[in-house]
Parts: structure tokens; C-alpha cells; sequence
């Protein structure tokens, strides 16, 4: 039996605050005990201690939404499974829910095979998957039954990306109706594609061909249409919603028209749309490349929008979206025509210590903070108790946060495998210090001590808001 105590330090989960030592035995939490009680003290004998004074003890930080390896725009994501998952745990992520793609006239067991060939055995932290759909046809309909069963819960379609992800209001009303059977959650990327491709082609030829220009026809009020339209689909199918990577304050305000409704919708945004805006998108000589990501990034005015919903709850997850594309020979082949730059940002090590900052910042309380990382997104995807939280029979997925190390982010020193970071220079103020998964320690006072392979499938349950 291995048994490790976790001494000394303040214990933050979604729902509480509390100074307590926290018995780990054979990878699961057992107990929690005031410092000093005679139960605490008890523990020790035999035990591995780490000694979490002055610190944070906060579940493992759980990003419901990466892509390692992802096939887009004629190039793949340069994290695999085993550098991003390494990076998600130097960040204190324990659990990534990542995206097995269905490639157009394939089945989804072929794209989860696929994403089981490229993760399996090569991850250091555990990990699920979401499966996108490509093709929603009567076969693919009735294979999502099946991935439900197995612990594939959550479906992708996308409003965007004509010939390639899209599908049509009939395919998304199909799906949702499926899902609305089977117990299935809808992810939706909320974007009127048809449109932005007009638009798209209208730019180029007028000569507008600067990463900025990217921003420019990904229009707010199109990702605000298409938010409204698959809320009405959901409503028609009467199934939930999920909307991921939500960036307008638009779009924010029809997800809360919906709840306030009382509808099973549901909204997701990621750092990028609270910390970066179009200002970066300008940046002269191609660098506004590296945050080229749809939905894109917004005016910084959109920001504080997307902060209340947090705060309000009509959004309720923040995830990464980690997506990296190199700058030097990836962004690269949309130089002259921003339609060709691969989309998306790398960020699976930085959304811990960003939201932690957002708590200094004043825009989130310390238990918001792991509300929204770690156990809404658990909530939410059918994982929890058994990750986002810190609890009796809780998996040991947990880390040590300094509060007040300061650390400058910067592509010199962090582990994504990317040559950028999209907060080069950025100080905060907060860091991980340790980090264990199922009781192992998989990062210890900043040295990695994990390894590929440690990491486990998690079929998950459906999503347990409903
Ligand atoms: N958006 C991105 O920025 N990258 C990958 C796919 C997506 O929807
Ligand atoms: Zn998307
Ligand atoms: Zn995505």
C-alpha cells in the first residue's frame, strides 16, 4: 500500500476553504483533518509527506477541450499526447478531455481508434475523449448509441469550416435529436461558416490578407447567429447544449437569455478570449499569426462581458482550446492569405496559473477559480467525484499551488511543444509547485517526475447537470 500525507496546507475545492492534512492511499484521497488533530498526526507514520504549508492543496486542474495532434489546414497540432499532457501537468492539469476527429466518409470507431493509436500508453496524466463529427449520416447517427455506452459522451459539430467539419441545421437537428435520446451532450463551435467563407473571399480579393483581417470576418455577430440558431435546434431536438469557445459578449448574452429560460444550455470560454484581443491579431510583421483561432479574438472590450458570465455562472467552464501550430513553419504557410494560417493557440500549461491571476486580479473568487478548471468541467463531462475535486474516494489527482511565486510565461521556459507562447512576457503572480496523479507525483518541487504511460483512459459518464 502506498500512502502519502499532504500537510500543512489550505484546501481549496469548488465548495469549501479549509486548513487540512489530506490522506492519499493507493492513488484515491481518503481523508481530510485539521492540521494538528490527532488523526492527521496519526497518518504520518509510514506515509510520504509533503509539507504544503503556506500553500494551496486544489484538485488537478481538468481542460475539457484540447487537440493534441490535430490534422488542420494541411499540417497537425504540434503537441502529441505525450509533450502535451507532460506540459498540462507542469500547468497542474491532471485530466484532458481531447477531440477524436471523424474524418469525412469514415466511421467514428475508425477516428476513435485512431485518437486510442496516437494517445494510448503516451500520456503522463489521464485523459478522455470527445468525438467530432464530421459527417452526420443514418450510420454515423447510430454509432453515436454506442460511444454513449463506452464513455464517449460529448459530440462536436461545427457551424463552421464548410468542407471540412461543417454540418448543415438538418445534420445539426438530427444529431441533437440522437443525443436528446441517448443521453449524448452537443458541443457546438457557433460560427455562421457560410457566411465568414463569403466574407473571406471578399477580403482576399480586395487585398486584406494580414492575420488581422482573420478577426476582421469571423464577425461577432456571427458567432451571436449561430449561437441563437443551435439554441432554437437544441430546443426544437430538446436536447442540452454546450457551446464551446465562446469570445463575444454577444453570443454571451443569448447563452443567458437561454438559461435565464430555464434551457440545458451551456457555455464554455478559454484565456485566450479573457487575456489576449484583436490588438494582438494587429501585431506588424505576421507575428498577429500566432493568435489566429476561431472563434477568433475579440476588441478587449468583449472581456469584461465574458468575466461576469463567469462570475454569474451563464458561462461555466474555462478550457484551453489548446490547439499550437509552430510560428516559424506552421503559421507560416498563411503567409499572404490568412485563411491558410492553421487555427489555434497552444495553452494547456498556462490556464491554471492564468485563472489563478484572474483571482488577484479581482475578476474570480479562489473558489470559482477551481469551480470553472476543474470541477464544473468534471460536472459537466461525467467525471466527477472521481476527478475535480478533493474528497473521500476522490482520485489523488491534486497540486500544490504557491499563491505567491512569480513566474514571467514565456516560450523559454515552458514545456508545450511550440515555438511561441501567446503570452511571452506576461508576469503573475502564483505557480504549480507539485503535482500528483492517482498518488503518484508526476511533478515534484518543479522537477517532472512523471512518465508516458502513467496516464489512463477515462470512459466518462453523461454530463451531470442534467
Ligand atoms: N478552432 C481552432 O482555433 N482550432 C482548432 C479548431 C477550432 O475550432
Ligand atoms: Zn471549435
Ligand atoms: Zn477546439
Amino acid at each position: 500500500m502506498s500512502r502519502t500525507v499532504i500537510t500543512g496546507g489550505l484546501v481549496i475545492t469548488a465548495a469549501d476553504e479549509i486548513h487540512a492534512d489530506v490522506l492519499v492511499e493507493d492513488g484515491r484521497v481518503i481523508a481530510l483533518a485539521a492540521h494538528g488533530s490527532d488523526a492527521a498526526a496519526g497518518w504520518r507514520a509510514g506515509a510520504a509527506v509533503l509539507d504544503a504549508t503556506g500553500k494551496y492543496v486544489i484538485p488537478g486542474g481538468v481542460d475539457a477541450h484540447t487537440h493534441m495532434e490535430l490534422p488542420f489546414g494541411g499540417t497537425f497540432a504540434s503537441d502529441t499526447f505525450e509533450t502535451g499532457t507532460r506540459a498540462a501537468a507542469w500547468g497542474g492539469t491532471t485530466t484532458i478531455v481531447d477531440f477524436a476527429v471523424q474524418k469525412q466518409g469514415s466511421a467514428l470507431r475508425e477516428g476513435l481508434d485512431a485518437w486510442h493509436a496516437k494517445a494510448d500508453a503516451r500520456c503522463s496524466i489521464d485523459y478522455a475523449f470527445h468525438m467530432i463529427l464530421s459527417d452526420v449520416n443514418e450510420h454515423t447517427l447510430k454509432e453515436m448509441d454506442g460511444l454513449v455506452e463506452e464513455g464517449v459522451t460529448s459530440f462536436k459539430l461545427f457551424m463552421a469550416y464548410p468542407g471540412v467539419f461543417y454540418s448543415d441545421d438538418g445534420q445539426i437537428l438530427r444529431a441533437m435529436q440522437r443525443a436528446a435520446g441517448n443521453g449524448g451532450l452537443i458541443m457546438m463551435h457557433a460560427e455562421n461558416g457560410i457566411a465568414i467563407d463569403v466574407l473571406v473571399e471578399q477580403a482576399l480579393k480586395a487585398g486584406k490578407s494580414d492575420p488581422r483581417h482573420h478577426g476582421e470576418v469571423r464577425k461577432v455577430l456571427l458567432e451571436a447567429e449561430a449561437t441563437h440558431r443551435a439554441i432554437q435546434l437544441a430546443r426544437v431536438a430538446g436536447s442540452p447544449l454546450y457551446v464551446v469557445h465562446v469570445s463575444a459578449e454577444e453570443a454571451v448574452a443569448e447563452l443567458a437569455q437561454a438559461r435565464d429560460a430555464g434551457l440545458p444550455v451551456f457555455g464554455e470560454t478559454c484565456p485566450q478570449y479573457l487575456f489576449l484581443s484583436t490588438d494582438n491579431l494587429a501585431e506588424p510583421d505576421f507575428e498577429g499569426a500566432k493568435y489566429v483561432c476561431s472563434t477568433p479574438l475579440r476588441p478587449r472590450e468583449h472581456q469584461a462581458a465574458l468575466w461576469r458570465g463567469l462570475r454569474t455562472d451563464d458561462l461555466q467552464v474555462v478550457s484551453t482550446d489548446h490547439c499550437p501550430f509552430c510560428f516559424a513553419d506552421q503559421k507560416e504557410l498563411g503567409r499572404g492569405d490568412f485563411s491558410k494560417i492553421p487555427n489555434g493557440l497552444p495553452g494547456v500549461e498556462n490556464r491554471m496559473d492564468l485563472l489563478h491571476q484572474a483571482v488577484l486580479d479581482g475578476h474570480l473568487t479562489r473558489r470559482r477559480w477551481i469551480d470553472i478548471a476543474c470541477a464544473t468541467p468534471a460536472r459537466m463531462f461525467g467525471l466527477y467525484p472521481r476527478k475535480g475535486t478533493i474528497a473521500p474516494g476522490s482520485d489523488a489527482d491534486i497540486v500544490i499551488y504557491d499563491p505567491e511565486a512569480r513566474q514571467t510565461l514565456s516560450a523559454a521556459t515552458h514545456h508545450m511543444n511550440v515555438d511561441y507562447s501567446a503570452y511571452e512576457g506576461k508576469e503573475i503572480t502564483g505557480r504549480v509547485e507539485t503535482v500528483l496523479s492517482r498518488g503518484e507525483t508526476v511533478l515534484k518541487a518543479r522537477e517532472f517526475t512523471g512518465h508516458a504511460g502513467h496516464g489512463q483512459y477515462i470512459p466518462r459518464g453523461t454530463c451531470q447537470f442534467l
